[in-house]
Order: C-alpha cells, then structure tokens, then sequence
C-alpha cells in the first residue's frame, strides 16, 4: 500500500503569518491529509517553524531577546494558532532542532565527500565595533537614487531599487549604528549547482508531464538560464555550525537548512513516540511512499532545485518530492499583505473575529490556484452567508427541527424509497465521485464547487419531497424522506470534515456519532445512506451552525483592517 508524506512549507519564525501564507501552504496540505486519512490511508504530515536566518535575528533584536528565546517563543505562538485552525499535523517541528542541526551537517558532510562544494574567499562587510560581519541587509545608509536616509543595503524601501552595500552613501551598521565598516575577506562554501544541472534536469524531466505549469516552468526558467554555484553558509552567530575546520563562527544559509527540516521534524516527531522509530522508512530509500509538497511561488526555486540538489549530491537514497502543489498569491483587495502597513488580516487576528471553519471554508473556495486570488470582506461575508448558512447550515437545522417537532428526536422508520430518492441519491453519487477526483488531484477550488453544489442537493430534494406537506396525508413517506435526509446529514458531515473539520464534528456530535469512524463512501452510496436506523437519536441544534455576517459587521471589519466594504 501506498504510504502519503505531506509536507508544508515551513513558516518563518519572525512574525504571526497572514491568511495569504496560510492558504499558500499549509491549509491546502492540511485538507488532502485529512481527506487522505478518511479514506484509510497511511498519512505522515510533516511541518515546522523555519528558524534560522538574518530575519529571525532581526525580529528578536527589535523585541530586544536573544534569539534563542525568541524562537522559542514564537514558535508556541505559531504552534496555537494553527492548532486552533485545525491544522492535523502529525508534528509540528522547529528547524533549530538537534535533530535538523545533526542532519544538515550529516549532508554538508557528504557533499563534501561527493565533490560537490567549494570552499571560495568573499569579500564581506565587517563591523569592528559590533565585532561581526553585516549581512546585506544589516547596513543601512543614505540611497544614491533617492537620498531615502535609512536604505538598506539590499534594497531601498523608498525607491524600491535593488542595492549593494557598496552603493549607499555614508553606510553604518544596522545592528549599532556604528560606521566604523571595514571589508574583510571570510571563506564561504558554495554548493555545485553546475555540477547538477544534467541530474536536476533530469529530475524535472521525470515530473514535467505531472506536474502543475507555475511549478515546472520555473524550474525550466532556472535550468534554462542555466545555474550557478551557491553559496550555503553566512557570517552569522544564529544557525547551523558549519562543520569544517576555518568555520569557526559560521553557519548555515537559512535556505540549506530548513527544507532539511522536513526530513529532521520526521526526526523529532520519532522521538516523541517509540512507535515511530522506524521514521527513516518514509525517507530513506522507501518503497512505498508518495511524497507531496505544499507551498507558495516563491518557494519554488528552492523546491525543485536546491533542495533535490543537495538530496542527488548526498549520493544517498533520500526521498525526493513526487508532486509540488504550488500556489499563487492571495491578495488582500488587489494589494499586498503588510505587516508593516496594518493591511489586510493575520491569523491570530481571523480566529479572534470568526470560528476556523468560516476562514477555512472561504481560503479553500478561493485558493490562489491557478492565478492570484484576492480577499475582501464583502465576499468573504457574502460566501459565508450563502453557503454556509443558506445551504448547509439551513439544510441540518431545517432536518433536525422539523423531525423532533412532527415525528421526534429519533430516526424514524418510514416505508421504501421511490424513484424520486433513488434519482437522488443517482445524482449525488456522480457527485461524490467528481468531489473525490477532484481531492484526489488536490484540484481544491473545482473539489469545493462540488462539495457545494452537494449541499446544494440536498436542499433541492427537501424542497422537491416536502415531507411538511407529505405528513398530512402519508405520514409514513413523510418519514421516510426525514430518514434519508438524516442519513444525508450524516454524510454532509463526512465528506465536509476535510475543509471544516469543526463543524464536521458539531454535526456529528448532534447525530450522537462522535466516535463513529468517519471513512470516506466508496461506491454503494445507497448503503451508506442507510447507515442511520430507525430510533438512533439525535440532538436538536441549540442554536444554528453558523451566523450571517450582517452588512454592518462588513463595514465594521473594513473600518479595521483597512478593505472597502465597496468592493
Ligand atoms: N520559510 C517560507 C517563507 O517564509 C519559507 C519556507 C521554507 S520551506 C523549507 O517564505
Ligand atoms: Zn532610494
């Protein structure tokens, strides 16, 4: 049998993430693992916070921690909040651990051995007074272009030109704001990329037909411009030990190591259990196992080349990816997400406002798929409003209610379907089948148009048997359809556990089904429908599943976080 591995890309340490980064990973990733797991098969999902780099270094420097403590800190803070969304991952690592640090030496190692990395003198930008080298973007000075005070020495937030620390007038450390700079020689390990090139393209080749465009041309863009070699280690305290003699205070470049990380939180999520002692089955020369990568556009470049790079080089049998899903942007009303600017919605702040599922729902129904998406309140709310409450929710509140009040808080018997329920029952079959496909192919927008129009079904036979009619004169058909509609929510809460896994469970739990095993319908959908008895009881909804969003709170949400409630 054919084991899954599901990784997400791993977000970064320095801040709370955005709905945007959400939906470009590690949502998607969670949805086909739970759709995965329903249907009975061997799951493994991996993810983690990613640690390292000038970034995280940056972030503690501003809360004024050491960067140890600050990672440890907001990797608690990232780790709540997505076990707040319902994200199932099977472990949740930290690429600072003992374990990626002991694996990324273990393949800087090999790489070394292979020929495969080569040791090149660069010139470096020194603070005497800091007693350290600056990273690009660790020094600041005055913008030759637009005389914007504070550019960095990558780039200039003002003009947005791309820099060199070499270009900016009057240039002093980021850190202290000294100016007493000096360039200083430091030795630096490349990673062969040329070397690989015949074996990267090769790689790509084997997945071309497979795979979506986004992921493979920009593979092909890099192969065809041809690579060049790497540089795979910083003039930074904070990171991975370079374990090579002259090394001394170097580390890691934080792209080396954390897709490692996927590989070191298998790692530590075998030290957690016993159970999972044999975790190199999933990654070291597995026979069985299917390896799926969830990530945004711009994470690409790193996927397809520079980590199956170091894989190839290691001379190792390691597992190398078989499918990229790959995502687009979501766009916060066309623009982009800042942190900086206060605009658009972060997910600490999504799961202050609504419950997981609304957010859920929406990011799935509109995941940047095949193009950018953009999020506003109005459609969040109006998707909400339609599909949520109108047609799901009103559908398991209309069934519930109106079977305790005319009949009882029980499944009730009833006679034999007609042809009206078994065309029904026809139609949703196809459905099902078309809904799976789609989940299958992670193809999630077409999947959620269909688990949509599947509620939709449901509503259109209730409108079309009208049991509240049929009760008068033939109470024992009327029965009957209130079964089937029963059984129908049952199965409403099944096949939407993979994208709402919380109301899947409130469903459940007024079915008194909570510990019912929920496996995905195969073929024979009829028996399925049949799976509540007469007499199983049920709850009556105290209050409904979901809530409108009202025009008002719209207004309410663009007023804080900066949308139009116009658009
Ligand atoms: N940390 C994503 C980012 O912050 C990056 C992904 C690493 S995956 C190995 O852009
Ligand atoms: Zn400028």
């Amino acid at each position: 049998m054919t084991k899954y591995l599901i990784t997400s890309a791993l977000p970064y340490i320095n801040g709370i993430k955005h709905l945007g980064n959400l939906v470009g990973s590690m949502l998607p990733a969670d949805v086909y693992a739970r759709f995965l797991r329903q249907k009975g098969e061997d799951v493994l999902f991996i993810c983690a916070t990613d640690e390292h780099g000038t970034p995280a270094e940056l972030a503690a420097l501003e809360k004024n921690q050491d960067v140890e403590t600050f990672c440890t800190e907001q990797h608690e803070v990232q780790k709540n909040i997505y076990q707040r969304f319902n994200l199932s991952f099977d472990h949740f690592g930290r690429s600072s651990s003992h374990q990626n640090t002991e694996l990324t030496q273990h393949f800087c190692k090999k790489l070394m051995e292979n020929g495969f990395i080569e040791e090149r003198t660069i010139k470096q930008v020194y603070s005497v007074d800091d007693g350290r080298f600056l990273p690009d973007r660790y020094i600041v000075g005055t913008c030759p272009h637009c005389g914007y005070e504070a550019a960095r020495g990558d780039q200039c937030e003002n003009c947005t030109r791309v820099l060199d620390p070499t270009d900016l007038i009057n240039p002093r450390s980021a850190v202290s704001g000294s100016s007493n700079l000096e360039i200083k020689d430091s030795k630096h390990l490349f990673l062969k990329l040329p070397a690989l090139e015949s074996k990267l393209s090769a790689f790509i080749d084997e997945h071309e037909a497979e795979w979506p465009i986004v992921v493979t041309s920009i593979a092909r863009k890099l192969l065809k411009e041809g690579l060049r070699e790497r540089c795979i280690t910083r003039d930074l305290k904070w990171g991975i030990a370079v374990p090579k003699e002259g090394f001394d205070g170097k580390v890691f470049y934080v792209w080396f190591d954390a897709p490692i990380e996927y590989i070191g939180s298998t790692a530590e999520w075998a030290e957690k259990d016993p159970e999972h002692r044999n975790w190199k089955e999933w990654w070291y020369d597995p026979k069985d196992v299917r390896y799926v990568e969830f990530m945004a556009k711009d994470n690409i470049p790193f996927h397809t080349i520079m980590f199956p790079a170091t894989l190839l080089a290691s001379g190792e049998p390691w597992k190398k990816v078989d499918y990229i899903k790959g995502f687009n942007w979501l766009t916060f009303y066309g623009g982009k997400f800042s942190t900086s600017q206060k605009r658009g919605i972060f997910t600490n702040q999504a799961l202050d406002e609504f419950q997981p599922d609304y957010w859920r729902y929406w990011l799935m129904a509109n995941a940047p798929e095949n193009s950018d998406s953009s999020f506003t309140f109005s459609s969040f709310a109006a998707t909400i409003n339609k599909d949520l409450n109108d047609v799901l929710g009103n559908f398991v509140n209309r069934v519930l209610k109106m079977t305790a009040s005319k009949i009882g808080p029980a499944v009730p018997a009833g006679g034999e379907w007609t042809d009206v329920e078994k065309e029904f029952v026809r139609v949703l079959q196809n459905r099902i089948a078309d809904y799976t496909k789609y989940l299958s192919e992670m193809e999630f927008r077409k999947a959620l148009v269909e688990l949509r129009a599947i509620w939709v079904e449901g509503n259109n036979y209730l409108t079309a048997a009208a049991p509240w009619t049929v009760i008068k004169e033939a109470p024992e058909k009327a029965a009957m359809i209130l079964r089937l509609a029963l059984n129908v929510i049952r199965l409403y809460a099944i096949l939407s556990a993979p994208v709402i896994p919380e109301t899947a469970e409130k469903i459940r739990k007024l079915l008194n089904l909570e510990n019912e095993k929920i496996s995905w319908p195969e073929d024979g959908l009829a028996e399925e429908l049949k799976a509540l008895p007469a007499g199983h009881a049920f709850n009556v909804p105290e209050q409904p599943l979901f809530q409108k969003i009202t025009p008002e709170t719209v207004a309410d949400l663009c007023a804080r976080y900066g949308g139009n409630p116009e658009e």
